[in-house]
């Protein structure tokens, strides 16, 4: 695959930002979206809304990081270092939904930034309260230039079952009717058996990526890890259809590569070009 443009050693890379939760076992939020980061040549700054408890059994639970704290560490970092893209992930609350989407829109200039609605790990356990929904809709889709989520979020997000190409492009709808510049429905299983479908739209035509479906039961991480290299992307200042279609091609190399870990799922491997 083709990677980003990459610094000359010495000079200062692209800073690109995850706003999300930690996972403990290292497989999934902060911890692969700087794994992509640095793979993929950019500097990953962070603010860490929530710390996760989780292994690759599942998660145990979680502590949500002050609101002062969550916003002051995106304000520290884009006054001084200044970001050119950014992803969110695992917000936990209404409250911390709230304080982002204020926060975001502080903000000086017109900064990309990728919103991964994350609701629940892959094993079910809850990562949002149910009560924050409606501030995703309200508060966090506004400010998003792309929204990324997989079929159940869609489903909580919109009430709508995706089930086929027509209910597919019903949720690309009903998810720009909510404000972000584009939405992407992530296909998963859907329509075919070897291939996974996705479908961005932007309010006027829609674009489908198809990339090959990687069968592995190893694929923690994945949604985060197609969020933080589509925002590598568009820092680079690509158009959100190119950005997105690198992002699959990324995603897809780092489930190619996926290994097992502890006794459940194993995560999405981004540190695939340092193996042997
Ligand atoms: O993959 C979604 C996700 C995002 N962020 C955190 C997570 C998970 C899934 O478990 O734990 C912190």
């Amino acid at each position: 695959m083709n990677l980003l443009p990459l610094t000359p050693p010495g000079e200062t890379p692209l800073r690109v930002m995850t706003i999300a939760g930690s996972d403990s076992g290292g497989g999934a939020g902060i911890q692969a979206d700087l794994r992509t980061f640095a793979m993929l040549g950019v500097h990953g700054c962070v603010a860490v809304a929530a710390v996760t408890v989780q292994n690759s059994l599942g998660v145990k639970g979680f502590h949500e990081l002050p609101l002062d704290i969550i916003s002051g560490q995106i304000t520290a970092v884009a006054d001084d270092i200044g970001i050119q893209a950014a992803k969110t992930g695992m917000l936990a609350s209404a409250e911390i939904i709230g304080a982002v989407a204020e926060t975001w829109q502080s903000l000086d200039g017109d900064i990309p930034l990728v919103v991964d609605p994350v609701c629940a790990s892959m094993h079910g356990d809850p990562l949002l309260h149910p009560s924050a929904l409606n501030s995703v809709r309200t508060q966090l889709f506004p400010i998003a230039t792309l929204v990324t989520p997989n079929l159940d979020e869609v489903r909580l997000i919109t009430g709508i079952d995706v089930v086929d190409a027509s209910t597919q492009k019903d949720a690309a709808k009903a998810l720009h009717d909510l404000g972000p510049k584009w939405a992407l429905v992530k296909g998963g299983h859907l329509r075919s058996s070897d291939h996974s479908p996705d479908l961005l739209y932007d309010g006027s035509e829609f674009y489908e990526f198809t990339t090959e479906r990687i069968d592995t039961g190893h694929d923690h991480g994945a949604g985060d890890t197609l969020a933080a290299s589509t925002a590598c992307a568009l820092a680079h200042g690509f158009s959100v259809p190119d950005a997105v279609a690198f992002g699959k091609s990324w995603v897809t190399e780092c489930l190619r590569a996926a290994y097992p870990l502890g006794h459940g799922h194993g995560p999405v491997n981004a540190l695939f070009r340092l193996q042997a």
